[in-house]
C-alpha cells in the first residue's frame, strides 16, 4: 500500500488497494450523485451498474462515501443500497463538512469536491460522474459558487463529466476555472457539453479525440507538481440527448421554483435536479444514467492508459 494510504481515518477496499499496489486502474465515483442525485431505486440501481461498466472496462470501481465517520473508498452492494435507500437523509458532505461529520461519526454522500479529497488520500488519480457544481446563475448576487470548483484547483484528481448543467452559469464557470488554473478538455468536442446536451456555445480550453492523450496530460500535470486536478467533459451519446428548447425551459421553471421558495446553500443544487426529473416525468433522469454510464467508462479507459504509462 502507498504511503498516502496512511491517512488513519480513511479504510481503502481491500480490492481497491491493492490494484493500486500493482498499478492497476482504479475509478473513483462519488455518492452525492446516490443519496441527492436520483431518486430511488434508480440511484442504487445506476451505481452498481456503473460500478459493473467501470469493470467492464479492465478497472476497479471505489466508490467513495463517509460511513460513521470513515471516509471510504470502495463500498459493498449493501452499503451502495443502504446510502441510496437514505436519499437525502444522508448528509451532502462537501469539503467544510468533513471534520463534522467525521467527528461525530456520521454517514455522509460525498460531492465531487470530497470524493476528490478522499480519492486522493486513496491514491486515485480518476474519478468519473455525472455532472460537476459550478458557479450559479445569479452568482454575482447570491455568491453561490461551488466548493468543487475550489478542489478542482487545489487537489489532484481528474474528473471526468458531462459538461455543467445550464442551472449553472457555463461562462462564468469557464472564466473561473481559468483564474484558478484548471484545464477543462473536450474529449472529441471543441465545445463545452451541456449535461443534457452536447453542446452549450461555450468552447474547452481543448479537444483531446483520445483517452491515452488525456492520461498523457494527467501525467504531465502530476510530474510538473501542479496541485490540482482537471475537467473532462464527455458529451452526452447522441441518442439520449434531450432537446435544448425542452430542457432549458424546464431549468428555467427549476430555478423560478427555486427562488419563490427561498431554497438557498446546499440544498439549491438537489433541489434543481429533483424538480428536473418531476417536471421531464423522469426523461432527464434516463439521460442523466446513460451519461453517467457513458463517463465511467471514459474514466477506465483513462486510468487504463495512465497506469499503461506508469508500467
Ligand atoms: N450536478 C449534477 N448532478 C449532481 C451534482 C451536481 O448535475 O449530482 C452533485 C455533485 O455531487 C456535485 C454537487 O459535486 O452536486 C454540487 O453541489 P453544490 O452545487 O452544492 O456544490
Ligand atoms: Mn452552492
Amino acid at each position: 500500500m502507498s504511503a498516502q494510504n496512511l491517512n488513519t481515518y480513511l479504510d481503502v477496499a481491500p480490492e481497491v488497494a491493492e490494484a493500486l499496489a500493482q498499478n492497476r486502474p482504479v475509478v473513483a465515483l462519488e455518492s452525492t450523485i446516490i443519496s441527492h442525485g436520483m431518486p430511488y431505486p434508480q440511484n442504487v440501481e445506476t451505481a452498481l451498474s456503473v460500478e459493473r461498466i467501470v469493470r467492464e472496462h479492465g478497472a476497479v470501481p471505489a466508490t467513495v462515501a463517509v460511513i460513521g465517520g470513515r471516509l471510504r473508498a470502495g463500498l459493498t452492494p449493501d452499503e451502495i443500497d443502504y446510502l441510496g435507500r437514505k436519499g437525502r437523509e444522508v448528509i451532502k458532505v462537501s469539503r467544510r463538512d468533513l471534520p463534522v461529520v467525521v467527528a461525530r461519526g456520521l454517514d455522509g454522500a460525498t460531492t465531487v469536491a470530497s470524493t476528490m479529497i478522499i480519492a486522493a488520500l486513496a491514491g486515485i488519480e480518476v474519478f468519473a460522474t455525472g455532472g460537476v457544481g459550478g458557479v450559479h446563475r445569479g452568482a454575482e448576487t447570491t455568491m453561490d459558487i461551488s466548493a468543487d470548483l475550489e478542489e478542482l484547483a487545489m487537489t489532484p484528481v481528474a474528473v471526468v463529466c458531462a459538461g455543467a448543467k445550464s442551472i449553472l452559469d457555463l461562462g462564468l464557470t469557464l472564466e473561473y476555472l481559468e483564474t484558478k488554473g484548471v484545464p477543462v478538455l473536450g474529449y472529441g468536442t471543441d465545445e463545452l457539453p451541456a449535461f443534457y446536451t452536447r453542446r452549450s456555445g461555450f468552447g474547452v480550453d481543448y479537444r483531446v479525440d483520445t483517452p491515452a492523450e488525456l492520461a498523457a496530460i494527467v501525467k504531465a500535470q502530476r510530474e510538473l507538481g501542479f496541485p490540482g486536478g482537471m475537467l473532462i467533459a464527455n458529451p452526452i451519446p447522441e441518442e439520449y440527448s434531450m432537446d435544448k428548447e425542452r430542457i432549458d425551459a424546464v431549468i428555467a421553471q427549476a430555478l423560478a421554483e427555486c427562488a419563490e421558495q427561498g431554497i438557498h446553500g446546499k440544498e439549491t443544487t438537489p433541489f434543481l435536479l429533483a424538480r428536473i426529473a418531476e417536471i421531464t416525468g423522469n426523461d432527464s433522469l434516463d439521460s442523466n444514467i446513460q451519461l453517467v454510464f457513458n463517463n465511467v467508462a471514459l474514466g477506465a479507459e483513462i486510468a487504463k492508459e495512465l497506469c499503461a504509462l506508469r508500467a
